[in-house]
């Protein structure tokens, strides 16, 4: 893949080619671990794929290998910058930010492909999990700190974890606060594959093709509905978002819009009351 540099971030890099765009957190040296910086940028980056409309899919992955050759996708909120109530950037605010990511990445209409090789372990794995797809190196690690760390993610990290693996193993995950590797998130449904840590990036390609190859109106409307179930009133504001861009899409809409603009009543006779 010839991927572009699309912009220049310190805490990550961001490429894009053939429909794809690809997102690396480069903290190698701290397991990819996020500061407040970090997230702000990776915020920035999802945003600009977002708008981009050549964009289907979004591959998140960490880089790696460190020096000491491990591997990481995210080890989570950078604990050297956690302050009393926050992790603490250079403006001296303690902010949960990664949460506002968390929304971003869930409820964008682009199909979103984490890439994990070696850690994704605390909010790294929680990042992990909201991605719609999860392709796992055969090195990779998956699991939960908070409660050892004194943190916990008690919104998405506990109760979308818990529809994935069911209510007993995601309190035992988060409990018990173990490793898994990739054969046993498999068995529990955390990751859609797993394949040799050198073909990580192309099949995560590949799987990105396939789905650039499908409807993209097909697939926000089921990415919306699939969130709807769990999200409350945000899910369905996101479903109805979409019926709303369909019903714009109609002669029968913008015969309103129409109407308002020449001043007259619209006309809606020829439109069926279908059953
Ligand atoms: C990831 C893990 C298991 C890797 O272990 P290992 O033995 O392979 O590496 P090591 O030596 O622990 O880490 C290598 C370097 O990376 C730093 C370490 O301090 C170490 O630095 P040096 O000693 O070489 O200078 N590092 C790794 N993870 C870091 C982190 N999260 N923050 C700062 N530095 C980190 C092992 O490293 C590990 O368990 N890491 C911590 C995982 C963790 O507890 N993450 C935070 C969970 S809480 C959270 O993420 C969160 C939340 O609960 C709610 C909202 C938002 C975030």
């Amino acid at each position: 893949v010839d991927w572009q540099s699309v912009k220049t971030y310190e805490d990550i890099f961001y490429h894009k080619a053939n429909g794809m765009a690809k997102i690396t957190i480069n903290r190698p040296h701290k397991r990819n671990a996020f500061r407040p910086k970090t997230v702000f940028e990776l915020y920035d980056a999802f945003c600009d794929a977002r708008e981009d409309t050549s964009i289907g899919v979004v591959l998140l992955t960490g880089a790696g290998p460190h020096t000491d050759g491990k591997y990481a996708f995210c080890s989570g909120g950078d604990q050297s910058v956690r302050g009393k109530a926050g992790y603490i950037g250079t403006d001296g605010i303690p902010r949960l930010n990664v949460l506002d990511l968390q929304r971003l990445i869930r409820s964008m209409p682009k199909v979103i492909i984490a890439l994990v090789a070696g850690y994704a372990i605390g909010g790294g794995h929680v990042l992990h999990l909201i991605c719609d797809l999860t392709i796992a190196a055969d090195n990779a690690i998956f699991g939960q700190t908070g409660p050892k760390v004194g943190s916990f993610d008690g919104g998405f990290g506990a109760s979308y974890l818990a529809r994935i693996v069911g209510q007993k193993k995601a309190r035992e995950i988060w409990f018990l606060c173990r490793q898994y590797d990739a054969n046993q998130a498999l068995d529990m449904g955390l990751v859609n594959h797993v394949v040799p840590v050198d073909q990580l990036e192309a099949e995560g390609v590949q799987w990105a093709q396939e789905v650039l190859q499908k409807s993209p109106t097909a697939i926000r409307c089921l990415k919306s509905a699939f969130n709807a179930d769990c999200d409350g009133q945000a899910g369905l504001q996101e479903l109805a978002g979409n019926a709303t861009l369909l019903y714009y899409l109609t002669e029968e809409g913008a015969e309103g819009k129409q109407a308002f603009l020449e001043k007259r009543q619209p006309d809606f006779s020829q439109y069926p009351w279908l059953p």
